[in-house]
């Protein structure tokens, strides 16, 4: 099929049908692989059947998918009626001829007759409902809907189009799964890795270890109790629930593939069962993100647990390919076991990385006498893999590329590059996240086939997958967040071929996406699209003005903007070039799309004296030696987004960049002492400690370095895990310093997060 796009007739057919005189717009996402625009196109009413042929039940579900979107998406009831159609219809239908790929290939045309979607298997049709869907919702709006007239020839790029839901580290209800389900569908992703058990929960009820769900599925947060933090957290999937789920993914062409995590990862199951750990004692439930110690024993006995548990997910989950995870199993606990020790040297393995190849292998080949197939982390490579193992590329793309020179067939999550978990701007109201931001255009860059392999092996990538890991999403809403429009981006480098994808056209059909995610009440990050309104604060400090500078991290729509208080419309002034405010000001600002729709809420900011001496969580950096960061709210299990904490585990400073300290007298921080719930394994040596002068510590606030002089030293308060605020007086300086901004504390003591930092001038309270 030629990825091409041809425009054919388009002056006449756009005089004659389309009343804004431009070319169609076509907003599909991913991109179809062929699209051609060709005479004219059709209206959709509500007297508009969708007509299936009589006995195809598939279709008929197709369309029933279809109807039902388009009553929620744009409120017009269309009925699904037996084939044939009298009049103009919207017809699917299987046809063993249709001039398109056996598997999952559709072509789409409208004419004046209506739209006719065909292909030759079931969810290559279910995929030109969803297209259908789309080109029946261009923009925000209800009820009768003009059809381009178009001929689409499509079919996917890759056959693994995946997506990774963490269960485990927080707990997602059926409702919130199937709302995941329903977006893949619509982006035309067909797996979802189901990440079903770790060290903070085991979420899949298993009949003959009862215990795994009774004990394993509920932890003991950090503060539980306090400050809206539950008495314990947690929750599992009854097999019946499973079984709902797959079966309404298998409807909608989506393949479930469950996530047993070992040999590490483990925690949860150990708590359930401590003959299945190495050290023989029951740990808790694990409360601690990160690279827990817990291992699985290498007893028979255990090998036995984990083939049962596998009989028992093999029965639920009809997916060829099961995951055992592999990651991140640290093998200190191995190490110091005579137990396990005695059984390498029996099994003649030279090393722990050998023991966890040849557990790997058991697995492997247990589930391979079952028909199915192993897929793991990139760490089964370590040690030698299972030859029949397909591998999920996670630690970049070395892993990815390593296996497929070996033969085996790869998928690409790389981390940070296709990790939902990053944040996706350095916006000071962005939500919950880790370090660095993955920006949307970033994921729509990501190229899942590395250069390094030749056409043969590039044969194995399979395709790619986000992976949506949940330690800091402890609601539906953070999730909607980090997928979205994150997931267009995946799901166009996933489907659609190189030679269609253009970030500036993709750009240029989000508008309408965005407006389907609002019917749907998804809750989509705008942080692509909100203005950033920036003003060099130490010069408007100095001048009593402010030259304002508008943009946003995608570079697209008009920035309009107001400075009377006033929302900003498209009436309002368009940003062409920086502008001078006088202070005090407040700056209004939005993009608009082509058709005048904002891409994004208005954001605002205030240019006062206050506000340009004040840093907030996002606007400070880490002090020199450390570059990790992640953004956290103050509970592990909080039930809103906000407020939010950048903090750096490794140390507990935060950097004010470029002060202006003249006629600077005071300071004042918004803080939060936060849990250290985290599980460092061999970095934890790497925790920076800062002796203190009390037993509960004290913010010492230093100029130029965090060897400068000290200009003010805060005492904290004594408690939990409260947020409070420290004011006091700062020793006069002039001119412009860094500020380095520490919390005494033991390693082993809690986190500090700064929500903002004041400077306060003499003669002003802090
Ligand atoms: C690493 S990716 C992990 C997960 C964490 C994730 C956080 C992988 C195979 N293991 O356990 O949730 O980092 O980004």
């Amino acid at each position: 099929m030629s990825p091409t796009r041809t425009t054919l007739c388009l002056a006449l057919a756009s005089l004659a049908t389309f009343a804004h005189g431009a070319s169609a717009r076509i907003d599909v996402i991913p991109m179809p692989a062929q699209v051609t625009e060709s005479g004219e196109g059709f209206a959709v009413g509500a007297q508009t059947p969708i007509v299936v042929d009589a006995g195809d039940a598939q279709a008929r579900h197709s369309a029933e998918v279809l109807a039902s979107l388009m009553a929620r998406t744009r409120h017009l009831d269309l009925k699904v009626q037996q084939a044939p159609a009298t009049g103009a219809a919207i017809v699917l239908k299987r046809d063993a001829a249709a001039p398109v790929a056996d598997v999952e290939g559709y072509a789409l045309d409208v004419t004046t007759k209506g739209m006719v979607v065909t292909a030759r298997d079931e969810a290559g049709l279910f995929y030109g409902a969803m297209t259908a869907w789309q080109l029946m919702t261009p923009a925000q709006g209800e009820g009768d809907v003009r059809v381009p007239a178009v001929h689409i020839r499509d079919e996917p790029r890759f056959r693994w189009r995946g997506f990774m839901l963490d269960s485990a580290r927080h707990f997602w209800t059926t409702d919130e799964v199937r709302t995941v389900i329903d977006q893949m569908a619509q982006h035309k992703l067909n797996v979802l890795h189901w990440h079903l058990t770790d060290d903070q929960g085991w979420r899949i009820e298993i009949k003959k270890y009862p215990e795994l769900t009774r004990i394993g599925a509920w932890r003991t947060p950090p503060g539980a109790g306090q400050n809206g933090e539950p008495q314990r957290y947690g929750g599992f999937y009854t097999q019946d629930e499973i079984r709902a789920i797959v079966a309404y993914a298998a409807d909608r062409h989506i393949t479930v593939v469950p996530e047993i995590d070992m040999p590490g990862h483990a925690q949860a199951a150990v708590a359930s069962y401590p003959e299945l750990g190495v050290t023989g004692k029951r740990p808790p439930v694990s409360v601690d993100w990160g690279v827990n110690p817990y291992l699985y024993n290498v007893d028979d006995h255990t090998i036995r647990f984990l083939e049962d548990v596998l009989d028992e997910v093999m029965a639920l989950f009809p997916s060829t390919y099961i995951h055992v995870g592999g990651d991140e199993a640290v093998k200190d606990q191995w190490q110091a076991s005579a137990a396990v020790q005695a059984r390498m040297r029996e099994l003649k393995l030279k090393d722990e990385n050998a023991m966890q190849s040849w557990f790997i292998e058991q697995m492997g080949q247990y589930l391979a006498a079952h028909g199915r197939r192993l897929v793991g982390w990139d760490e089964v490579l370590e040690g030698g893999v299972p030859p029949s193992a397909t591998v999920m590329s996670w630690r970049g793309t070395q892993g990815a590329i390593s296996a497929a020179k070996l033969g085996h067939d790869v998928v690409l999550s790389p981390a940070p590059q296709l990790y939902l978990d990053h944040l996706q701007s350095d916006r000071e109201d962005e939500t919950t996240g880790r370090m660095p931001p993955m920006t949307l255009e970033s994921y729509y860059g990501f190229e899942a086939v590395p250069k390094e392999l030749d056409a043969s092996q590039a044969k194995h990538v399979l395709g790619m997958q986000a992976n949506l890991w949940t330690e800091h999403m402890p609601t539906m809403r953070h999730v909607e967040h980090a997928m979205f429009p994150r997931m267009d981006a995946l799901a166009e480098a996933a489907w659609s071929p190189v030679a269609v994808r253009d970030w500036h056209g993709f750009l240029g059909r989000l508008p309408a996406q965005l407006a389907r995610y609002r019917a749907q009440d998804i809750g989509y990050a705008d942080s692509a699209f909100a203005a950033n309104i920036e003003v060099d604060r130490n010069a408007a400090i100095a001048r009593g003005e402010a030259n304002v500078t508008l943009s946003n991290q995608a570079g697209y729509g008009a920035l309009h903007y107001t400075t009377d208080g006033t929302t900003p419309a498209a009436a309002s002034p368009v940003y062409a070039k920086p502008f001078m405010v006088t202070l005090p000001a407040t700056v209004k600002a939005v993009a608009l799309a082509a058709d005048g729709a904002p891409l994004a809420e208005a954001r605002q900011r205030a240019l006062d004296l206050p506000s340009l001496r004040t840093r907030g969580t996002a606007e400070m950096v880490n002090c020199p030696g450390s570059d990790f960061g992640l953004r956290v709210q103050p509970t592990p299990d909080a039930t809103s987004m906000k407020p939010s904490y950048v903090i750096n585990v490794f140390d507990n400073c935060r950097m004010y960049p470029a002060a202006k300290l003249d006629g600077i007298a005071g300071i004042r921080v918004d803080a939060a002492r936060l849990p250290r719930n985290y599980a460092l394994a061999h970095d934890a040596k790497l925790v920076v400690a800062h002796k203190g002068g009390t037993p509960q510590g004290e913010l010492v606030v230093r100029m130029d370095s965090c060897k400068g002089k000290t200009l003010a030293t805060l005492p904290l308060p004594a408690g939990g895990t409260d947020r409070f605020t420290l004011k006091g007086a700062l020793a006069t300086q002039a001119g412009v310093h860094d500020l380095c901004l520490v919390f005494t504390s033991p390693v082993t003591g809690p986190l500090y997060g700064i929500g903002s930092a004041t400077l306060v001038p003499a003669g002003t309270a802090p």
